[in-house]
């Protein structure tokens, strides 16, 4: 019989699940698997630039090196996330194209069903707005365990309202701080850089401890230096919400999305910190925002955000199977 989701299938070929694992859509089905692939297309609630409602299926279909059908070992890390994780795809949130509230509401309805079953949710964005309602249901999952929360991010995300609109690409990280769902000095975000936001919007997350490492401070100190920090910045916590918005890494390695900013990451940097940190960090959830299709070239923003997934599931192994970041890597002699 043929199925959705075989791992001995063509990239190319078949059905278009996350790098073909099994599709399903049933809650009940979820318990016993490990990781959860979903989707939240909407990008209603951008600023600027539009398109990140195409951004889950481009990141499923990125994965252009084809899937090996027996191994995908990853060649640092030295093993196969596919083979030590249960990894399963659940389809999309059932959003409302041009209603952000429903879909907000599927969004968080859906992230709920993940973490209830004991999974750990993977949400492919969609602009950065699903932030609220992914955190917000991690959050509410574990409580009354702390969430912590790193953000990488070429901007802030913590505006009061933008054009007066509250629920917005530019405000998830206000609203989780004013809802309770993440307390401020629990958020550390990376890779700020540019024009915005504004003093108004640092002075209230100095206000809440915020902790924030620019760009700047990556140029000067090099990320293993603010990896470092950050680390251990949340040392304490059992529980952090890992948000990538693919807009941290310079528009020369992400052009496809919505706000880009010239002088951010390079794409080695982000995989490698997002392994780093999966390895070292209890990660209860994860979301990859802001990929936008019609503005990509030659799927460049796509395969990021798809290898984004693979190196944080691949710290996730290595993390479940007690081994540091490079135990088993097949160094050069
Ligand atoms: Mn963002």
């Amino acid at each position: 019989m043929r199925e959705m989701g075989r791992r001995d299938e063509p990239a190319y070929a078949g059905g278009a699940t996350f790098s073909k694992v099994p599709l399903v859509l049933e809650p009940g089905e979820l318990v016993g698997h490990d990781v959860a692939i979903v989707g939240a297309p909407i990008d209603e609630t951008v600023s600027n630039r539009p398109g990140a409602r195409f951004g889950p299926r481009a990141i499923r279909l990125a994965d252009v090196n084809g899937t090996i059908p027996m191994s995908s070992p990853n060649m640092d890390a030295g093993i196969d996330p596919f083979e030590v994780l249960s990894i399963v795809d659940y389809g999309d949130a059932p959003i409302v194209p041009a209603d952000p509230a429903r879909s907000h509401e599927a969004i968080r309805r859906t992230v709920g069903e993940i973490v209830s079953a004991g999974l750990v949710p993977v949400v492919l964005g969609g602009d950065h707005s699903i932030a609220h309602p992914d955190v917000g249901a991690v959050a509410q999952a574990i409580r009354p365990e702390p969430l912590g929360l790193i953000h990488f991010d070429a901007h802030a995300d913590d505006a009061a309202e933008l054009w007066g609109v509250t629920r917005s690409h530019g405000t998830p990280m206000r609203l989780l701080v004013e809802e309770g769902s993440v307390r401020g000095s629990d958020v550390v975000q990376v890779g700020l850089r540019g024009y915005w936001p504004g003093p108004e919007e640092f002075a209230w997350a100095r206000g809440q401890w915020f902790r924030w490492y620019l760009m700047q401070d990556v140029y000067d100190r090099g990320i293993e230096q603010v990896i470092d920090d950050v680390i251990g910045d949340l040392a304490e916590l059992r529980q952090v919400f890992l948000s990538v918005d693919i807009d941290v890494c310079d528009p020369a390695y992400a052009p496809g999305t919505g706000t880009p900013e010239p002088g951010g990451l390079q794409a080695r940097e982000l995989l490698k910190a997002i392994r780093r940190i999966a390895t070292e960090v209890p990660i209860a959830g994860m979301e990859v925002v802001e990929v936008s299709p019609p503005y990509d070239h030659a799927e460049i923003t796509a395969m990021l955000a798809h290898r984004v997934v693979l190196e944080a599931l691949s710290g996730i192994a290595l993390r479940r199977l007690g081994r540091g970041p490079e135990r088993e890597r097949h160094a050069p002699r």
